[in-house]
């Protein structure tokens, strides 16, 4: 045989190297099944079948402390999207539309802060099969209405297929083959990412997701791109989870965490996946977010917050079986006599749903009332809320007793704001553990919320100690459950997170330690319903994620065994 010379092996080379472009090319623009290829598995209320994706109507939206409704709250998927870059088409068929049906692209999952949602930039297409019209709404992220909104007169037949052509300056919308109309597009896929949401209306059953395909345009691309890593594996001997573990006391050291920013944000992963050994889900296992309706629970978003938490060695805190103010409407509104059974039904749902996997709850959270009169004249200064209002101070009872029921090794929490220094507050609080204890309620501990907004809310060490060691002698167990501390007064800042530690870390029935979020950039006091954003100051990392001085001091204080 005759030898391959070189030449022969810079043609068969230059041959290879044009395969492999030819084959990339392809990858990137081919026309991507989407309904096989997201996973959808974990998508909240979804079921996949091979008739498609079926989404079920979740009735989910936010209702403020005030019991007043804001923004709707319909999920995405989390777990998959798509990077493009140029133009793109997507063709997707809508079938067994019942009532309504609303299918979303967002160019970043939305931000849940205190009580609004940040509206990324998207573009959502309803159906109404009841009216017949179309509706096209565009945000543009800049404020929390849309921008932009069309509305199509047309016949809404039981199967709807839609494309969506996007171009450089507008999208074209085409039904059965026919253009709908078109709209400028608002550069909304600037971040060059798609992410796929979908709702509908509780008056009806939902709708079925029967096609989804994206293609690229005129020499874009488009990328298939899965859920990312949350095995860390990781163990980073400068971080406050490790500096814990070696120090003598071993408490547990946490944040508030929430699902939407861990699969869109690599750097906040990181970070608080790291970081800390105990997370408590900021919104994702409150009432209103995971019992929106009489017959819906979200358990999707909370259980991958669960499995990401227990996959990196870290406990889950359970906040919060029974919390008034963040109830949905149904149960706000619900008559008197049928709370009892609502509560009862939430709480041994939720807490048997996660059990053996979440260790600890807050069962009730912030119990007392704002009201001075409450508290005078020998009053307990308990809120009058919808379960006091049904029950009387026996909802509380109820609701350890039914949790621990549903789970008899899970530690109960009563978890509460402004009982860290004396005053009614405090005495109240006291008042009503020592009450619970005499009637045998099954409480375990109570959570200090420790929120430092301005510099009245400031504790004092020996305050704070003595009210950990008072409830030691009644036998319960306490923790820093949501330290966050405004940086108006740097020094400050430091001082109270280090004091709130070192109380902690002294106080022998202290368990955990918990900051309530971890980066400004989204940290809870963030200034509601800005846009641009207006950041708080109050937490470890700045808005950049760089770490602030109370980090590097509260490391230190961990360092010492003292
Ligand atoms: O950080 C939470 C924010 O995103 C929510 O909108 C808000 C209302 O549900 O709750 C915030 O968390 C609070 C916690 O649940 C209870 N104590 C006070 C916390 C900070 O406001």
């Amino acid at each position: 045989m005759k030898e391959l010379r070189t030449k022969d092996f810079i043609i068969i080379g230059t041959f290879i190297i044009f395969l492999i472009f030819l084959l990339s090319v392809n990858y990137k623009n081919k026309n991507i099944n989407l309904v096989s290829g997201l996973d959808w598995s974990h998508f909240p209320g979804a079921t996949v079948s091979d008739r498609g994706i079926y989404f079920k109507p979740l009735g989910r939206e936010i209702v403020h402390s005030d019991g007043s409704v804001g923004q709707l709250n319909p999920p995405l998927n989390l777990n998959s999207h798509i990077e493009i870059d140029g133009d793109f088409k997507i063709t997707f068929s809508l079938s067994e539309i019942d009532n309504q049906a609303s299918f979303r692209l967002y160019s970043k999952p939305p931000i849940i802060y205190d009580e609004w949602r940040y509206e990324s930039p998207s573009v959502d297409i309803n159906f109404d099969a009841v009216k017949n019209i179309i509706t096209v709404r565009i945000w543009n992220g800049i404020s929390s209405g849309p921008t932009d909104m069309r509305v199509y007169d047309v016949s809404i037949e039981s199967k709807v297929d839609i494309t969506f052509e996007y171009t450089e300056n507008q999208i074209i919308f085409f039904k059965n083959g026919r253009v709908l109309g078109s709209i400028p597009n608002h550069d909304i896929f600037e971040s060059g990412q798609i992410w796929f949401g979908a709702d509908s209306t509780i008056l009806g059953r939902g709708w079925t997701l029967s096609k989804l395909n994206i293609q690229s345009l005129n020499g874009g691309s488009v990328r298939l791109i899965q859920a990312p890593s949350f095995d860390l594996g990781k163990s980073n001997p400068d971080s406050l989870r490790y500096l814990a573990g070696i120090n003598f006391r071993k408490i547990k050291i946490g944040s508030a965490i929430s699902i939407g920013r861990l699969f869109a944000d690599e750097q906040y992963r990181n970070l608080v996946l790291s970081q800390f050994s105990i997370m408590t889900p900021e919104n994702s296992m409150k009432p209103q977010f995971i019992h929106p309706q009489p017959n819906v629970y979200v358990f999707e978003e909370s259980d991958q917050l669960v499995d990401i938490a227990l996959m990196n060695d870290m406990k889950v805190h359970g906040h919060t079986l029974v919390y008034a103010k963040s109830s949905p409407l149904w149960m706000t509104k619900s008559r008197r006599e049928d709370r009892q059974k609502i509560m009862v039904d939430h709480i041994e749902k939720v807490v048997n749903h996660f059990k053996g996997r979440v260790s600890e709850w807050d069962v009730v959270n912030e119990v007392f009332s704002k009201k001075n009169v409450l508290y005078k004249n020998w009053g307990t200064g308990l809120d009058h809320n919808i379960w006091f209002d049904a029950m009387g101070e026996n909802y509380i009872d109820l609701a350890f007793e039914t949790a621990h029921k549903a789970d008899p090794q899970a530690k109960l929490y009563l978890n509460d704001y402004g009982v860290e220094r004396d005053g009614q507050h405090w005495e109240a609080l006291l008042a009503l553990v020592k009450r619970l204890k005499q009637r045998n309620v099954p409480i375990d501990g109570v959570g200090f919320q420790a929120h430092v907004y301005n510099d009245g809310d400031y504790f004092d060490a020996n305050q704070l100690k003595n009210h950990m060691d008072v409830l030691a002698e009644l036998g319960l167990l306490v923790r820093i459950s949501e330290i966050d501390v405004t940086g108006d007064d740097a020094q400050e800042q430091i001082n109270q997170y280090v004091l709130a530690l070192d109380v902690c870390l002294k106080a022998s029935n202290c368990t955990s330690y918990t900051t309530w979020g971890s980066t400004d950039l989204y940290g809870s006091t963030t200034r509601s319903d800005r846009y641009p954003l207006v950041y708080g100051t109050s937490l470890l990392w700045d808005k950049d994620m760089k770490p602030k001085p109370a980090y590097k001091a509260l490391q230190e204080r961990l360092r010492r065994s003292y």
